[in-house]
């Protein structure tokens, strides 16, 4: 059967699987959840996803599969090739490692429940909460950086010369920093890695503006 994927054009943990998918050549149709008009939140989705977040992905008959890190995982497993980690144990934690500072540390503090939040409990007002979205965006791009412009097992990509996990999550943290207006000038090591990342068929066509869902003139 075909997949299905619950998802949104904006959405970075969404753009990770869309990637993984495209990437492995593994069809997947994709429904769309309006995270602007709060459809995460309705009761139909709810019974999908019990988080109220996307994306879910439906593999068969069984339960949905939920964080998209968990499907990436699956994704590797059920279809190794073309591969998503190095081969090597080592190899495989840094870059899972590399992976998780984005989709572990820093997306969690940018995604609507945490805006909706600071607005609406902490009355934070627009520029506080951009604020906020800029600290924790560029932080984790500082972080990468830090990383990648030392270690040796960088390449054309984060680990070696070949796209893995790392190089979807950095991406999606680059399309985070155009929501909030974060400059990358000073991380040029993401920024290099982000244009190779583009170059990759998979991964362009997946960004979040390229969605036929995505709006011509989005404010984020
Ligand atoms: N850790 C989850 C993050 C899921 C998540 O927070 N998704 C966002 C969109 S990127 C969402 O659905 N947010 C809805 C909300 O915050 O209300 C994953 O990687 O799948």
């Amino acid at each position: 059967m075909t997949m299905k994927l619950y998802g949104f054009w904006r959405s970075l943990a969404s753009y990770r699987v869309r990637a993984a998918l495209r990437f492995k050549g593994i069809a997947a149709e994709e429904i769309p959840i309006d995270l602007m008009k709060g459809a995460q939140l309705a009761d139909d989705y709810k019974a999908v996803n019990p988080q109220s977040v996307i994306p879910s992905l439906i593999v068969d008959d069984g339960a949905p599969l939920v964080q998209s890190m968990a499907i990436l995982e699956y994704l590797e497993e059920m279809r190794p090739q073309p591969p998503l980690l190095p081969k090597d144990a080592r190899g495989r934690a840094r870059v899972r490692g590399l992976a998780l500072i984005v989709a572990c540390d820093a997306h969690p503090l940018i995604v609507p429940r945490i805006r909706n939040y600071l607005e609406r409990e902490m009355h934070l007002d627009e520029p506080a909460r951009n604020r906020w979205l800029q600290h924790w965006t560029l932080q984790a791009l500082e972080t990468l950086e830090a990383h990648l412009a030392k270690e040796p097992e960088t390449g054309r990509f984060c680990h070696g010369d070949a796209p893995t996990m790392a190089d979807i999550c950095l991406s999606g943290q680059v399309f985070a920093a155009g929501y909030f207006n974060v400059p990358t000038t000073t991380v040029p090591t993401v920024a290099r890695i982000f244009a190779e990342c583009m170059k990759i068929e998979a991964f362009d066509r997946s960004q979040p503006l390229k969605q036929p869902d995505a709006p011509k003139n989005p404010a984020h």
